[in-house]
């Protein structure tokens, strides 16, 4: 498998959920700075210009929720998807929230053009991130996370997607003490082999 990524994106959710799995796969950096996910090159990758994208035997796959699940498909016994039908809805929950929402309110910071014309517009989008973010934090908090991980004490996928997310909330400008719970949870997945291993390779 190759995976398209840039550092410190929601990429990295699926580089962790790939080393959760012990699915070895390669690491293909798309370069932000110089534009290179709008290139002609990456458009025969993914044309809508985004990280993450899989190239895997049947084709290349696109959005971090599908590539998650592919992942989970790939190692059944990882118990990264529970069997539960419940808590299996209650994991993509979460994840459409992180996609449809959280992911969303973030992007207000920098990628205003995408819904306005106006600088103004992108400045006064930018202004109302720390807000927003911190809305989405105090959701995550009261009913996003059942324990120290999204479904209790086991690990599925939606915390790969979520501990990514958290990295951006400082920068966001929300402040992480007003949310104990989400400190606990970002402690608990520092203390993975999968985290320390995306930090040692720079991904994050
Ligand atoms: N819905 C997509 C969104 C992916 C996405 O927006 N990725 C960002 C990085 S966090 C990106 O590639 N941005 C490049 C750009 O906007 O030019 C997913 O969940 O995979």
């Amino acid at each position: 498998m190759q995976l398209y990524y840039a550092p410190r994106t929601i990429s990295v959710a699926v580089a962790i959920a790939l080393d959760e799995a012990g699915i070895e796969y390669e690491a293909i950096k798309i370069d932000f700075a110089a534009k290179e996910q709008t290139g002609t090159a990456y458009a025969q990758i993914n044309p809508k210009g985004r990280v993450p994208a899989l190239v895997v035997e049947g084709g290349i796959l696109t959005e971090t929720g599908a590539l998650l699940e592919y992942i989970a498909d790939m190692a059944p016994d990882t118990g990264l998807r529970p069997q539960d039908p419940v808590l299996c809805a209650r994991m993509r929950e979460v994840m459409f929230y992180l996609a449809s929402t959280m992911h969303v309110a973030h992007a207000h910071k920098l990628r205003g053009a995408r819904w306005a014309k106006e600088r103004s517009s992108w400045k006064d989008m930018q202004k109302m991130v720390p807000q927003t973010m911190a809305d989405c934090c105090d959701y995550i908090s009261r009913a996003g996370l059942r324990g120290p991980f999204v479904l209790g004490e086991s690990l599925s996928l939606a915390d790969c997607y979520l501990y990514v997310i958290c990295t951006w909330l400082e920068g966001d400008g929300v402040t992480l003490a007003d949310f104990p719970k989400i400190q606990s949870f970002m402690t608990a997945m520092e203390q993975r082999d999968s985290v320390r291993e995306i930090y040692a390779k720079g991904m994050l």
